[in-house]
Formats: structure tokens, sequence, C-alpha cells
């Protein structure tokens, strides 16, 4: 009942404010002011009528819920071939009900909450590029703020495309041989990331996830425990004992050449692309990154967080 007197008041109030409006604009006689008054007149009128009709409000209201902007979430998009890590990393992340299974079927949509930021963490199947390239949901496109190249340095298959399914595999399989020949089989998964994606398939990806909301991209170097234990056996070549981390990440610098690229060619700009060792298994660098993607999404809150609260 109130509600609806108010509301009637408020249309009264409103005719009452467009007569004495028109009949201000006669009483004045500076043109400039006139303008001034018919440039921001209509548009106040028009942001009290929105606010009070509810018909309108609540598409307005969807309008910006459908552009992604208005809710507070921060999507995390993991891109990588199969094996690179993705599926161990959402577990590493506690993402709930992440699937303990060999290899991801279909997109796996994971979420949990930081406090009040709904946090989704897109997963696919490595071996399907086209869940993201083509079948990717607008909704989970627009949103995405950070996208994050999972790659990694230990083959899952020897020279004969046996595949190697445990730690221990790979590890006498990279142990066999000089430090030549482990550095061959390593340099040989690392260029395997670049083929797979190549320059078309990242003009795919970029095209997809392009956006006001993407800020963040990140190429993250997992399985840094492995190359600890060949490094302990003495199985690396001599350029990797000192400053092992740094030299894994010059062994990618083709790859995130080719990156940068794209971040750069950004309509709107990228504002964090950086290159990172981790392990997912022993956990190193892994929270780091996660809490510097969700402490970049608070700042952007600050700066588009407005739209959230006009409810
Ligand atoms: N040692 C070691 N093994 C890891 C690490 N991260 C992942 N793995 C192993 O790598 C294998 C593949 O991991 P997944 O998480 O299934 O890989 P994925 O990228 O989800 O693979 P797809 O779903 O097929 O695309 C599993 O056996 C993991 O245990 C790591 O940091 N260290
Ligand atoms: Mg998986």
């Amino acid at each position: 009942m109130i509600p609806n007197m108010l509301r009637i008041f408020f249309y009264i109030g409103l005719v009452i404010i467009t007569i004495l409006s028109i009949w201000s604009i006669n009483l004045v006689k500076n043109p400039n002011i006139v303008q001034l008054l018919a440039a921001f007149i209509p548009p106040i009128i028009l942001v009290i009528f929105i606010e009070y009709t509810q018909k309108l409000r609540d598409k307005l209201y969807k309008f910006i819920d459908g552009s992604g902007l208005r809710s507070k979430n921060c999507t995390i998009l993991l891109i990588g071939c199969a094996g690179s890590g993705k599926s161990s990393l959402a577990h590493c992340w506690q993402f709930p009900n992440v699937a303990h299974i060999t290899s991801t079927e279909s997109l796996q949509v994971y979420t949990k909450k930081e406090k009040d930021i709904n946090v989704t963490l897109l997963d696919y199947r490595g071996q399907d590029f086209t869940q993201i390239t083509i079948d990717l949901n607008n909704n989970y496109r627009q949103n995405i703020f950070a996208a994050i190249f999972l790659v990694d340095i230990i083959p899952r298959e020897d020279e004969n495309n046996n595949p190697l399914f445990t730690e221990e595999q790979q590890l006498s399989w990279l142990s066999k041989g000089d430090t030549d020949d482990t550095y061959r089989k390593l340099k040989n998964r690392i260029n395997s990331h670049s083929l797979f994606f190549g320059t078309a398939g990242l003009q795919c990806i970029f095209h997809v996830i392009s956006s006001l909301k993407l800020r963040q991209v990140f190429i993250l170097i997992n399985k840094y425990d492995l190359m600890e234990k060949l490094r302990q056996k003495n199985k690396l070549p001599n350029e990797f004992i000192y400053n092992t981390e740094e030299v894994v990440k010059k062994e990618f610098l083709d790859f995130k050449n080719e990156i940068n690229k794209f971040c750069k060619s950004q309509d709107y700009p990228i504002k964090n692309f950086e290159i990172d060792i981790i392990s997912v298994k022993t956990g190193e660098n892994t929270n780091k990154i996660y809490h510097k993607i969700i402490q970049e999404y608070k700042e952007w809150l600050k700066i588009y967080g407005w739209i959230e609260h006009m409810r």
C-alpha cells in the first residue's frame, strides 16, 4: 500500500518537476543555461523514472547482469594441453568436486566463494581445444578475469610414444643417457606446448576471451618438483644447476613472446602478464598466484564495482 502511495506522489512530483523545468527554461534568457538545463533535466528524470518503475528497473538490471559487470564473479580460465595439470591445479586451489579422473572429458566449471566474491574456475579437456574456442558459453566468456596458460616440462610419452604414466616412469626415462639426452627430452615437451597452440590457436583463444574484464594473463610452468628431483640426481645440464627457475623460464621465451604480442594487441589493456614456475604437487607458488588474481579482482572492483551497487 505505502509503496503505491509513494509512487503516486512520485509521479505527481515528476509532473511538477517537468512543468517547473519547462517554465524555468522559458524564463531564462541565457541560451547556455537553457542548453545546460535541456541536457541535464531529461537524464535526471529518466534515472528517477527507471528507479521507481519496477519493470524498467528489472530490465535494466537484467541487461547489466547479462553484461557480466554487475555480479561479483571472478572467472579464471585454465588453458593447456593434456596432462599439463589443469585439474590438479583446480584441486590444489581447493575447488570442491574436482573429479579425480585421469583425463577431463568435458568443460568443468568449479566454483567457490571468497567472502562475497564468486570464484569460477573453467577447466577443459586438454585434447579438445574446441571446448574453449567454440563451445564456451557467452556468460563465461564475458566474465573471464584471468587466463592461465598452464604448461609443463616433463614428457608424458617416451620416444616410441609409449605413455609414461607415473612420476617414477617419467624420471627413470628422463634419467637414461647423459644430461644432453635429458635436455633433449625436456626440450621436446617444452616445444610441444607452442606447437599445440600455434599462432592461429592463440588468435582463436584471445578472440574468445577478450573482454573489458580480462585483466591478467599468466604462463605457469608446472611440475617444478620433478625438475628439482632431476637436479638432485645430477641429470640436468650445467646451465640448469644454478638458477634453475630462470633457465626454465628462458626455455619458454618464444612462447612468452608470442602470447605477449596478443596481450599487447587487445582492445582493452591486460594489466598483468607474467610467467611463473609452480608445482601443483608441492604447492610451490600456487597460492601466491591465486591470491594475486583475487587481489587484482578486488582492485578492479574498486573501479567498476559502482555498477554492482546500483541495486
Ligand atoms: N609431479 C607432479 N605431477 C603433477 C603435477 N601436476 C600434475 N601432475 C600430474 O600430472 C598428471 C596430469 O594431471 P591432470 O591435472 O589430470 O592434467 P590435465 O591438464 O587436467 O589433463 P586433461 O584433463 O587431460 O587435459 C596427473 O598424474 C597429475 O598427478 C605436479 O606439479 N608435479
Ligand atoms: Mg583435466
